[in-house]
């Protein structure tokens, strides 16, 4: 009787043992993999080009572009002439990082030696100096909306260059960005 009773209570104990063991066991196993995080912003990609049209106008083309929302690469190959725009202090603003790469170098003012043209946006605070014979690339994030853009470097054909066309003409220097 006494013997059974030893047995019992080894067998109680093995049992107590073997669950502590297997928690151990549960508990030192890998967590189960998280989900991966959102993937981020996709990133879009513009090319613009600044042209001499057969006029003689440098135009924008495309002047008018739809991108979808997020964060976009704006690139601008610019085929005017170098221009000298003296007193310009041309501070870049509004882009990712408050640069602009001129020619591949990161620029956060662009010398005003050669400022051709600019793409300019009130509605995004956005301020991007386009030097002549160059090409420019910037990061902007872009909520939906449409945005106007215009250039306000003095590039008239006229005799007052600040105010002739295309100065301020749609299509030419002017347009809108629709994030759609
Ligand atoms: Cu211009």
């Amino acid at each position: 009787m006494k013997f059974g009773w030893l047995v019992g209570t080894y067998l109680v104990a093995g049992v107590v043992l073997a669950l502590a063991f297997a928690g151990g066991l549960l508990r030192a196993m890998p967590a189960p993999a998280r989900p991966a995080p959102t993937s981020p912003t996709p990133t879009h990609y513009v090319n613009l080009s600044i042209v001499m049209a057969p006029n003689g106008w440098p135009q924008y083309s495309p002047a008018n572009f739809t991108v979808p929302a997020g964060r976009a690469v704006i690139t601008i190959v610019d085929h005017d002439l170098p221009n000298n725009w003296a007193g310009c202090s041309c501070v870049v603003t509004g882009t990712v990082g408050q640069v602009e790469y001129v020619n591949g170098t990161a620029e956060r003012a662009v010398s005003d030696e050669n400022v051709a043209h600019t793409f300019i946006s009130a509605q995004l605070g956005l301020s991007v100096f386009s030097p002549g014979d160059s090409t420019v690339s910037f990061s902007v994030n872009l909520a939906p909306g449409v945005y106007a853009w215009y250039c306000v470097t003095p590039c008239g054909a006229g005799t007052d260059p600040s105010t002739s066309a295309p100065m301020g003409l749609p299509g030419y220097m002017a347009g809108h960005i629709t994030v759609s």
